[in-house]
């Protein structure tokens, strides 16, 4: 992550909200076409890959594969559904930032796009990943509450308890690379994984990762892996029950993590409800493994 000098240095324009103009004219024919690739294979992957809520709000958004969006037309499609928007920010902005835009129902997007020669891997959130990953979840009503919700807590994880480790792990967990359990079989709506080629087919169909089933506490005490696939994915039952289950006062949660263990991306415990084949349905969908 830059500094925030580095930043200030090399967008002197940066405003105190660390927001920046996107400058939509400003894209050339390379870097619409890096969008026009990823968007192309991603919608060949995920249906029947990735839930109802995520492939709706891609379409209720009018996101297409022709060009990067125009943030202002785009979020005011999105404030209509949900009261969101979208704003420019050069790349990773500092923490307290970051949940005070949520907080407000902003959501900062990287205004670049990745080079022709990176597009399976960047070291922070471009268009592609901001915009196809996180945009459409948030022109659903409730997901877009708990992304409020969250930026609240943000706040105070950071200012009052000093828990933005336990409170990362959520975003990380759910947010990014969280699942979905439908009747059809798992699906996902995690932003990290939508806006991956590789991991988007990885996260439902592989017999490698474990699968298991969300749990607050639980989440909070595992760490996570930003290098490579998921080890461990957790499974929500529904977007009410995810809500349900974090609006809530996390003091106490917060004391209780300050002892007890921390696990690794790998780890199963006796105690988690793991998803199997068969007991679960996560193979039965339209892309089941042969
Ligand atoms: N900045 N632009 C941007 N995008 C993020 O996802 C982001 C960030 N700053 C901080 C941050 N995420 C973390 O605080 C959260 O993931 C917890
Ligand atoms: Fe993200």
């Amino acid at each position: 992550m830059q500094t925030v000098e580095e930043l200030r240095t090399r967008h002197p324009e940066i405003r105190p909200d660390f927001t920046i103009d996107q400058h939509w004219e400003r894209y050339g024919a390379e870097e619409h076409g890096v969008w026009r690739t990823l968007f192309d294979h991603q919608a060949q992957v995920l249906p029947g890959r990735a839930c109802a809520e995520f492939l709706d709000g891609l379409a209720k958004l009018g996101l297409v594969a022709d060009s990067i969006p125009d943030f202002e037309r785009l979020s005011d499609r999105l404030e209509s559904l949900t009261g969101w928007r979208i704003v420019a920010v050069p790349s990773l902005v500092p923490d307290d930032i970051f949940f005070d835009h949520l907080a407000n129902r902003r959501f900062p997007a990287g205004q670049f796009i990745r080079k022709p020669e990176q597009l399976d891997y960047i070291e922070e959130p471009d268009v592609f990943h901001d915009v196809f990953g996180h945009a459409p979840m948030l022109a659903h009503p409730v997901f877009a509450d708990y992304m409020e919700a969250y930026g609240k807590g943000g706040s105070r994880a950071l200012t009052q308890f000093g828990a933005l480790e336990n409170l990362a792990r959520l975003y990380w967990y759910t947010v990014e690379f969280g699942l979905v359990e439908k009747p059809e079989g798992l699906r996902i709506y995690g932003s990290g994984i939508v806006s991956s080629r590789a991991e988007s087919i990885y996260a439902v169909e592989s017999p490698s990762p474990n699968r298991i089933h969300f749990d607050l506490e639980r989440v909070m005490r595992t760490e996570y892996r930003i290098d490579d696939f998921q080890e461990s994915y957790f499974v929500i039952s529904s977007f009410e029950e995810l809500f349900a289950e974090t609006y809530k006062d996390f003091a106490s949660l917060y004391r209780k993590l300050e002892t007890g263990p921390t696990y690794k991306p790998g780890d199963v415990l006796a105690s988690d409800d793991v998803h199997h084949r068969g007991t679960h349905s996560y193979l039965s969908g339209s892309h089941a493994a042969g």
